[in-house]
């Protein structure tokens, strides 16, 4: 079966959401963002309990960067929260969106990471002079390239491919994502820097609702420190954070779509470890960061 416990392979994971979406399908369906580029689904679970008023949807994107595990082992215990949770108040943040949650967005490369190289970051898309991937996380069509991302397909870390979107799993994400009317909220787990950022990554201008969004995030903070008594820097803004970076989900989502609540949280851990026995103190940590947030 399927715990919190130990850290799983991609198909897994799946057979977990599959799961879920059988047990309560009235008011859950699995979703499909497309397919990566070893044909893999990017499968999500759609969580959308029948009320009499459309509700605003709440996108949450994970495992972008193949080796922070504990951003699907995250996300997957939220949705168990979700889905299980007695907690009238877990109850109504369940009830308040409709949900859209993205465990493994990058499988080719946590399959990667989870069966050949633990430290695999990138997409598994193959360049023309024989090396492997690009980060997803700075292939984004939104001042690509412009600053923290390498032009060389060999780059380890930060590659940022041939071309915006060039990568299929930040094509078919980003059309997933554009579909989508009324996004109210964005959230994307990485991992390990125990930080709270917010729009832009790649300029230290701020967005017009900036102090909006450091309000609610300060809540979130408050809410997860409570859990665990552990301290995460900011809310702040990426690029004054932590360092300036182009192309990734987070500056595309606020400047394309216009999105008003639009968060990274980096969560805990040391050079992308964080022991499978504690998933669920991290898991419990985020599951109060939400709703705080909402
Ligand atoms: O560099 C990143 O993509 C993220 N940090 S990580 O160590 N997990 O790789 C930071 C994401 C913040 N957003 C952008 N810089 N676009
Ligand atoms: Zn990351």
């Amino acid at each position: 079966g399927f715990s919190w416990t130990a850290y799983y392979d991609v198909d897994s994971i799946y057979g977990y959401l599959q799961n879920m979406s059988q047990q309560n399908p009235n008011w859950s369906q699995l979703v499909v963002a497309g397919q990566s580029y070893e044909g893999r689904q990017i499968l999500g679970l759609r969580i959308n309990t029948p009320t009499a008023v459309d509700k605003p949807v709440m996108f949450i994107e994970s495992g972008i960067h193949a080796r922070e595990w504990i951003t699907p082992a995250t996300t997957t215990y939220f949705i168990n929260q979700l889905m299980t949770s007695q907690d009238p108040e877990i109850a109504s943040l369940r009830d308040s969106f409709d949900w859209h949650i993205f465990p493994t967005v990058n499988p080719d490369g946590y399959h990667y990471s989870y069966t050949r190289d633990r430290m695999w970051r990138k997409t598994r898309s193959r360049s023309r002079n024989g090396c492997y991937g690009a980060d997803p996380n700075r292939n984004w069509d939104y001042n690509w390239m412009d600053y923290g991302a390498s032009s060389n397909p060999c780059n380890y870390q930060t590659y940022g491919g041939s071309n915006p979107f060039s990568e299929v799993e930040t094509r078919s994400l980003s059309a997933y994502i554009s579909g989508l009317e009324n996004m109210l909220g964005y959230v994307a787990f990485h991992a390990d820097a125990q930080m709270l950022l917010l729009p832009y990554s790649d300029s230290t201008e701020h967005t017009a609702n900036y102090d909006d969004l450091k309000q609610i995030g300060e809540t979130s903070l408050k809410y997860g420190y409570a859990v665990n008594k552990a301290k995460y820097d900011g809310p702040g803004t990426a690029a004054e954070l932590l360092y300036k970076a182009s192309g990734g989900s987070m500056d595309w989502v606020r400047h394309a779509r216009g999105t008003p609540l639009v968060y990274t949280y980096e969560l805990r851990g040391r050079y992308f470890h964080w022991p499978a026995a504690r998933i669920s103190e991290q898991g419990d940590e985020v599951t109060q960061m939400m709703l705080g947030l909402a």
